[in-house]
């Protein structure tokens, strides 16, 4: 938390319990970052709920997720970690920003499009604004990089046009942000569904690794994935989708590399390849696993993390949006 580093923001939705998708394409890559720059992690429950959750689980799976952000090994003397709700400056900077955005933008965001889809006759308001309370979320920091997954690439284009658009109007006012684009972008696949996104929130619970999940459970549920009827352990995203996800989640797992990896299981079956994925993965997991259960019963130093990076949060935040007031024209004494 020094002054003169960069300013890196990220967040992550309590909608479940996180899973590998989650931890090797995002919270892992958090953890190696956190030295370097000035790093505020969000738990984005406002943007959580923007599809349907039920308040007991939301409200359980939060807390679970600050626990497994922590148990990951992301340090809270060094990086700020906080829960969006608690600070009212993203919805009110999500407001003022509204006013600063078009229909037209909002309508063409591909989330938007394919969440909307699931959500029937009855669409939220909130989920056609969430790119904008993201945007609140990145500029209230004066955030220099965001590390973004493709999915995430409209949004952050948005939030630069979002702020570029403020800042000609009145005057510098925001920081234009910049896509953190890292070393190893781990896109992790469904186990059931290779051609689509590892989620949480998916309905089909062999369909992800919850970092949670007990060795045997991860065993099971790698042996149920979905490969193909060749036998080979091949890299080719495109004729062998099931086969390449496991070898990423693998490779991600152990730092072995698709050819080492190719070389390791020539010659034997799916089923060995399968339990080999299965145990190097709850390998990954299980100090994760133990920092967790340990971290879990400690509710006086958890709560003890948050306050302190809440009370800094919101000051840094206050600055940021009492500019923001000043420059609309918001009357002050
Ligand atoms: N399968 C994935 N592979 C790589 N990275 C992933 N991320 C999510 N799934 C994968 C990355 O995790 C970060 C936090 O994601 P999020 O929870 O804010 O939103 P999401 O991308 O919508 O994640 P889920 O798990 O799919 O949540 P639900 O099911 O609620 O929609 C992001 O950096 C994301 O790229």
């Amino acid at each position: 938390m020094e002054e003169n580093k960069k300013v890196l923001y990220s967040g992550i939705q309590p909608s479940g319990a996180f899973t590998i998708g989650n931890y090797f394409g995002a919270i892992k890559n958090w953890v190696d970052l956190q030295s370097d720059y000035d790093c505020y992690f969000c738990i984005v429950d406002l943007h959580a709920i923007t599809v349907p959750q039920v308040a007991k689980e939301l409200r359980k799976n939060s807390y679970e997720s600050l626990i497994t952000l922590l148990a990951c090994g992301l340090d809270p003397e060094k990086v700020t970690l906080y829960f969006q709700s608690h600070v009212s400056a993203h919805a009110e900077l999500t407001w003022i920003l509204n006013n600063y955005t078009y229909m037209g933008e909002l309508g063409r965001m591909t989330q938007f499009k394919d969440k909307a889809q699931k959500q029937g006759e009855n669409i939220r308001v909130g989920l056609y604004s969430y790119p904008v309370l993201m945007a609140a979320d990145i500029l209230l920091y004066q955030t220099d990089v965001v590390p973004v997954g493709e999915d995430q690439k409209q949004h952050l284009e948005l939030t630069r046009d979002i702020a570029s658009r403020f800042n000609n109007l009145y005057s510098p006012t925001f920081k234009v942000p910049e896509p953190f684009i890292g070393e190893k972008g781990g896109r992790i696949m469904s186990l059931q569904e290779p051609t689509c996104k590892m989620s949480k929130s998916d309905e089909n619970n062999n369909a992800f690794i919850a970092l949670h999940d007990g060795r045997d459970q991860i065993i099971k549920k790698f042996k149920r994935a979905i490969t193909d009827s060749e036998a080979e352990v091949r890299y080719d995203k495109s004729e062998k989708a099931g086969v390449s996800n496991l070898m990423e989640i693998y490779s991600c797992a152990t730092g072995k590399d698709y050819a080492e990896i190719e070389r390791e299981f020539s010659g034997k079956g799916y089923g060995d390849f399968k339990s080999g994925v299965g145990e190097a993965v709850a390998d990954a997991l299980k100090p994760i696993q133990e920092k967790y259960k340990e971290l879990y019963e400690d509710k006086s130093y958890i709560k003890e993390i948050i306050s302190k990076s809440t009370e800094r949060t919101i000051r840094t935040a206050s600055r940021t949006l009492s500019k923001v007031k000043k420059k609309v024209g918001f009357f002050e004494f």
